[in-house]
């Protein structure tokens, strides 16, 4: 039987287990990626594992979500990624250089390479190849100092493409189209491979749009085949040489296929707060809008921002809209800059921003109270932006130009209408990147640091005891289905300079939800979060399981986890239970939970079925998912304790292999 693509990279990187869906497997990773605020965590916990030296062929550290610095902290943390990267042998891009995935794609990302990366867009590069996977710092460190990386086996579904785009509609209709049919769960479990004829007409940037924002199904990874798009992408970067051609077998056998004609969409948004509330921009037309943001992972390319530029060419945008734009990298801002565009796009009203996350996690341009901001990013998650109550809706750069131009939410082909002379600016890419100057990426062997420099707001990464016989305590809080990371532990400045520091970042936990509950849980001392479906979702930050672990909270009882969450669960010893929805619908606030078993040994011998008794009024069922390897870690307290543990066994020698 042929295989797909996703097959033939992991069999060429397969260690462990076999390719069986559901079935875990152990796989080698060649890329590391990793940013400035999960990467703090990382490396602590590279050296907390006495790893002394990246082993992954290369590994990058980016500076890009937090660049503008407001607190010391913030700026402590830079300096301490940059002595780690220095230390232990990574690449490390400067603050402002650009967002992790899109100086990653420009530089380093090949095509039939494994990367891991602690943010959950790491993906991106499957547009060029790459099988690339987000994860928690902590399985990134293990990665980088040589170990496997360990995964239930996905499913492979097919998404074929067939036809080309229409004028107006871009490659992210292609993506918002998945949403609006999949849901923000639709690809738990799954990598959704791109095949079909339509594939040819798109770039190796419109494709990267579309696996950057698979995340937000839920899904491992999205992937596309390499063919002379592929190859003229990497020709333009300079780095055609790297090229490989990758194509699945004639006879590949897919989970499942999806097909999307692309002559059928039409530029489509995302309403607030959920990227799945999808809708043809038509619909929503007419609303007022009061700031446009282009940037981001997503769409924050030099191919991104060059159509918003062509639209605004001689033109103004609305006197009550303000119009920001985010490059993706210091590249597309030279660019752009040598070119003329960015003098063109001031010309019309636009503020240029550095190439920075920023106002994608609420750190600047914080809409206005009751407005509404149309942004190309790929997440909407209520609060998100940097207050409550927000109204972020998501879209492409053409779609957000046009609101810019009209202010307020239109269909850019009825806009074209209106004016005349308004053309789709298309997609085009320059005939070479150029630009931006070497010391901006510091390879390792010009690394200015041979030690690491702590500030004092970075701290000790905080160990777990192994699980006990008795897990019981109060439902300290019960939620809803879709539970975001962004409220778990938000990524606001306010909140996001103590990444580094867990005994302060955990009072915040879930503060969005229930600003009492840190405390609350505290004086517990024990406990179980309760949730419905998908809890967990969003982003890889690995702090939304350490804080809760460091509040005491034992476990967590959800209808289903979000994959990268549940890992990250697992790696600090707090049990994931699974529940079903007679169970959720009955389960109160306050009650009385406990895990009938001795639990640690029930973990170990592989138990799936456990009794949740419930103020010792009644029972229920609920279930571990989790293979042998991960009930080892959980037993031991979480996969630090378990790492050094095995290490310790083994005189010390070994470096970290799970
Ligand atoms: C996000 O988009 O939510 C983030 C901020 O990039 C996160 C990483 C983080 O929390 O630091 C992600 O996507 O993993
Ligand atoms: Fe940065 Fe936003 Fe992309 Fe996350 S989604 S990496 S915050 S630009």
């Amino acid at each position: 039987m042929g295989q797909t693509l996703t097959e033939k990279i992991l069999d060429d990187h397969l260690v462990e287990g076999e390719l069986t869906p559901g079935e875990e497997i152990g796989i080698e990773i060649d890329q590391v990626l990793t940013q400035d605020t999960t990467g703090t965590l990382v490396w602590l916990q590279f050296e907390a594992l006495d790893l002394d030296e990246v082993q992954t062929e290369l590994a990058a550290q980016y500076c890009d979500h937090q660049t503008y610095q407001f607190d010391f902290k913030n700026t402590d943390d830079h300096r301490f990624l940059r002595s780690a990267a220095g230390t232990f042998g990574a690449h490390f891009s400067r603050p402002g250089n650009g967002i992790c995935h899109n100086v990653h794609k420009e530089n380093f990302a090949a095509p039939g390479k494994t990367m891991l990366g602690s943010d959950s867009h790491t993906p991106t590069p499957g547009g060029m190849g790459e099988l690339a996977i987000g994860a928690g710092g902590l399985d990134v460190a293990v990665a980088m100092g040589g170990g496997a990386y360990y995964i239930d086996m996905p499913e492979v579904v097919s998404v074929r493409l067939e036809g080309e785009l229409p004028e107006w509609a871009t490659a992210k209709d292609v993506i918002l189209e998945m949403l609006r049919r999949l849901s923000v769960k639709g690809g738990v479990g799954k990598i959704f491979e791109y095949t079909g004829p339509g594939i040819e007409s798109l770039s190796v940037p419109e494709r990267t749009t579309i696996t950057n924002m698979g995340t937000e199904l839920g899904a491992t990874s999205s992937l596309f085949p390499t063919d002379e798009n592929t190859k003229d992408y990497l020709e333009r970067l300079g780095r055609g040489d790297e090229y490989v051609e990758l194509q699945p077998d004639d006879d590949a056998e897919y989970a499942d296929e999806i097909t999307i004609d692309l002559s059928d969409l039409e530029p489509l948004i995302a309403e607030p707060s959920m990227p799945d509330n999808v809708v043809p921009v038509s619909e929503v037309a007419g609303t007022d809008v009061e700031q446009v943001i282009i940037g981001s992972c997503t769409n924050g390319a030099y191919e991104d921002i060059l159509p918003s530029a062509k639209m605004l060419e001689g033109r103004e945008i609305d006197k009550k809209t303000e119009m920001i734009v985010a490059p993706g990298s210091k590249q597309a801002s030279e660019m752009l800059a040598r070119q003329g565009w960015t003098a063109e796009m001031m010309a019309a009203g636009v503020n240029f921003s550095e190439a920075t996350c920023g106002a994608c996690i609420g750190i600047g341009h914080v809409p206005a109270s009751n407005s509404v901001s149309l942004r190309t990013f790929n997440r909407n998650f209520e609060g998100r932006s940097g207050i409550e109550d927000d109204n972020v809706y998501l879209c492409s750069p053409e779609v957000a130009t046009a609101a810019a131009l009209a202010g307020e939410i239109v269909d850019p082909r009825d806009l074209a209408d209106d004016l005349g002379d308004l053309e789709d600016p298309g997609f085009e890419m320059p005939d070479e990147y150029i630009g931006v100057s070497g010391s901006d990426l510091i390879a390792p062997d010009e690394a200015v640091d041979d030690d690491l420099i702590k500030g004092p707001n970075i701290g000790d990464v905080p160990l777990k005891d192994p699980l006990g016989a008795d897990v019981e305590g109060p439902a300290l809080l019960k939620m809803t289905d879709n539970i975001t990371t962004d409220h778990i532990i938000p990524a606001t400045q306010d909140i996001l300079m103590y990444r580094s520091n867990i005994p302060k970042l955990s009072e915040f936990t879930l503060s969005r939800v229930d600003d009492s509950f840190a405390q609350r849980a505290l004086d517990a001392d024990g406990g179980f979060l309760v949730a419905g479906e998908n809890y967990g979702q969003g982003s890889s930050r690995e702090h939304a399981a350490l804080c809760p672990m460091f509040l005491g909270v034992e476990g967590v009882l959800a209808q289903s986890f979000a994959r990268i969450h549940k890992a990250n669960l697992f790696n600090f010893g707090l049990v994931p239970l699974e529940i079903d929805e007679e169970t959720y619908e009955k389960i109160e606030q306050g009650d009385d939970v406990e895990i009938v078993d001795d639990v640690a040994e029930a973990v170990r011998e592989g138990k799936e079925e456990f009794t949740v008794r419930v103020n010792d009024e009644w029972e229920a069922t609920a279930t571990l998912d989790a293979s042998e390897r991960e009930r080892e870690i959980l037993a031991d307290g979480g996969k630090l304790s378990h790492t050094k543990k095995k290490h310790d066994a083994e005189g010390g020698a070994a470096p970290a292999d799970d």
